[in-house]
């Protein structure tokens, strides 16, 4: 696949339907081999600086690299897109690199079913690492985070808050933690704080590539713990969630939810009979 028709498939997972279900059917033999790393983080922490110089890293090593950004907002609006565009920019030439925005907040189905046919698609042409850069608050953020094989957690010093909704959701998932902003006041203290998890921590300063190499090697090391099954058991439920919510005829809802209104008939009776078609 080039990269053309590699941006191609992936407009037709983010439609969603009857064409991206065709394709990944077709693809999906071709796929297995890649290792899908979630950096996901408060925003500001430093994740699209430190994914970039991660592909860095990944091209010296030889690899093919994807990077798929899920940014909750639209991708022409706020400041960090555009420095993440400036960053990104330094592959544009590099064949071996591919670089996907996805902004489907509000997309039939949700953010994450059309994440992970992308990643698949991804995974099928060819590509080693791929990368998936995410907020690391909110459901929809953390479903897509739960999509990756490898989990990252960005943090960075002065961002008390966003750490605690952090912990609130995403922290579970952690397979690696990387405190960025070395640099900077404070990075010793979160250090401290974070090394009451189980989960082994790298401090980076992304911004000068700093201790990326040792994230890379943490990263790969933590591939064969991926746990393909609990993956798919995700994975399933989501696409059974989906599919069922897709064939509900709307018309049929309407009357169901008439009926319930007007006391005719209790709801769990209606979705029982939904279940058993
Ligand atoms: N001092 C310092 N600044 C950094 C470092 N990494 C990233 N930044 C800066 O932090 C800001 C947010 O970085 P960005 O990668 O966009 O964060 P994201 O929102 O998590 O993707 C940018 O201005 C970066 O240049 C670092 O290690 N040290
Ligand atoms: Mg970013």
């Amino acid at each position: 696949m080039n990269t053309r028709s590699i941006a191609r498939a992936c407009t037709v997972m983010e439609s969603r339907g009857a064409a991206s279900a065709a394709l990944l059917r077709e693809l999906f033999p071709q796929s297995g081999r890649a290792h899908v790393v979630g950096i996901t983080g408060p925003p500001g922490a430093g994740k699209s600086t430190l994914v970039a110089a991660m592909v860095e890293e990944l091209r010296r090593r030889g690899q093919r690299v994807a990077v798929i950004a899920v940014d909750p907002s639209s991708p022409f609006t706020g400041g960090a897109i555009l420095g993440d565009r400036i960053r990104m920019l330094q592959f544009h030439d590099d064949p071996d690199v591919f670089i996907r925005s996805m902004a489907t907040r509000g997309a039939m189905g949700g953010l994450a079913p059309a994440t992970h046919d992308v990643a698949l698609v991804l995974d099928a042409a060819g590509f080693d690492t791929i990368l998936l850069e995410t907020v690391g608050v909110g459901q929809d953020e953390v479903d897509v985070a739960r999509l990756a094989h490898t989990t990252v957690v960005v943090l960075a010093p002065g961002m008390g808050d966003d750490v605690q909704a952090i912990k609130a959701g995403i922290l579970e998932i952690a397979d690696l933690f990387v405190i960025n902003k070395a640099d900077q006041d404070g990075a010793a203290r979160l250090q401290r704080e974070m090394s009451e998890w189980d989960v082994p921590i790298c401090l980076t300063v992304a911004t000068r590539a700093e201790g990326v190499a040792p994230v890379v090697d943490a990263v790969a090391g933590l591939k064969g713990k991926a746990d393909p099954v609990r993956h798919w058991v995700h994975r399933l439920r989501q696409m059974y969630a989906e599919h069922a919510l897709a064939r509900l005829d709307s018309g049929v809802v309407e009357e169901a939810a008439r009926r319930v209104a007007g006391r005719e008939c209790d709801p769990y009776t209606i979705i029982e009979g939904w279940l058993r078609v």
